[in-house]
């Protein structure tokens, strides 16, 4: 198999050993390390997601497949472009959390890669953080940003009932909120949810619309 598809079969197989040396071969052939995250390691993802998803893969594999995944991207991560400038001075700071009750953080990490590569400043609470806990580390850092990650249906729902912590204690003005995850839809959060928020809440389907989104939200 090429490099790529064989990368994708580790993900989908959960198999570690070797893995050093497919990303160094497929770093080697020339592929940039984003693009291996996107099309390969993301691609792999995809499938572990539908054969979870119609029970044909078991709940310890695609946890052995997320490490893979991770184990990748901490492989990939030195050799991401990072833009220039982006270590001397930062271009606004932003709170970056899953939401309760949720643990999936690989689109999280990502999204805290290629921000920090940008020149961003994140801080990055981590999994299963309560709104006051973002709240608390937005006052702490100084935040111009809160960013909220969840992948399970039930986290848009907690979503909207930070969104409404925040207006309640009349802290809707003071972050803007961008958030993400494979369960929600732009209608919902630019209908839905924006429409009962006061305040600026943006959706971003990937990484990549997270990055363009900040410099409005910071500015
Ligand atoms: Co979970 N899981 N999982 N899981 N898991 C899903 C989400 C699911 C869709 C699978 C399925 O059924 N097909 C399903 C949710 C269904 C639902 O809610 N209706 C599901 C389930 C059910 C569960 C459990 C409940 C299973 C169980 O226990 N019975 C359990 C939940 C535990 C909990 O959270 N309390 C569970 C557990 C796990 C593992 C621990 C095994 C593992 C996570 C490991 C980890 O993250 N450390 C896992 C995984 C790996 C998945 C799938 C297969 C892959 C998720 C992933 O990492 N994708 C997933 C299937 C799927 O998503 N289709 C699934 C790759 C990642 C890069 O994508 O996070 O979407 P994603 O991020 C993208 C964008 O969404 C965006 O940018 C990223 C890429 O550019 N983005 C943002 C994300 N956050 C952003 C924030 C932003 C901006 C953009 O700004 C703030």
């Amino acid at each position: 198999l090429p490099v790529g598809e064989r990368l994708e079969r580790r993900i989908i197989d959960g198999a570690r050993k070797g893995l050093e040396e497919d990303v160094d071969e497929a770093l080697a052939s020339g592929t940039k390390a984003l693009d291996i995250v996107n099309t390969h390691l993301l691609g792999g993802m995809k499938v572990v997601g539908e054969l979870f998803g119609s029970g044909q893969m078991q709940l310890p594999f695609v946890l052995q497949s997320a490490e893979v995944m991770k184990a990748a991207v901490a492989l990939l991560e030195p050799h991401m472009e990072k833009a220039e400038g982006a270590e001397e001075r930062s271009k606004g700071t932003v709170v970056l959390a899953t939401v309760r009750g949720d643990v999936h953080d690989i689109g999280k990490n990502l999204v805290d890669i290629i921000l920090t590569n940008n020149g961003y400043t994140v801080v990055n609470i981590g999994i299963k953080q309560p709104v006051s806990a973002m709240i608390e580390a937005a006052e702490q850092h100084d935040a111009d940003v809160i960013g909220m990650s969840g992948l399970l249906v039930k986290s848009t729902v907690v979503m909207k009932d930070n969104l409404a912590e925040l207006a309640s204690r009349g802290l809707d003005g003071r972050w803007p909120v961008l958030l993400g995850g494979a369960a929600l839809t732009r209608t919902y959060v630019e209908d839905d949810l924006a429409g009962a928020f006061p305040g600026t809440v943006r959706y971003a389907k990937d990484a990549f619309e997270g990055l363009r989104l900040m410099e409005p939200l910071v500015a």
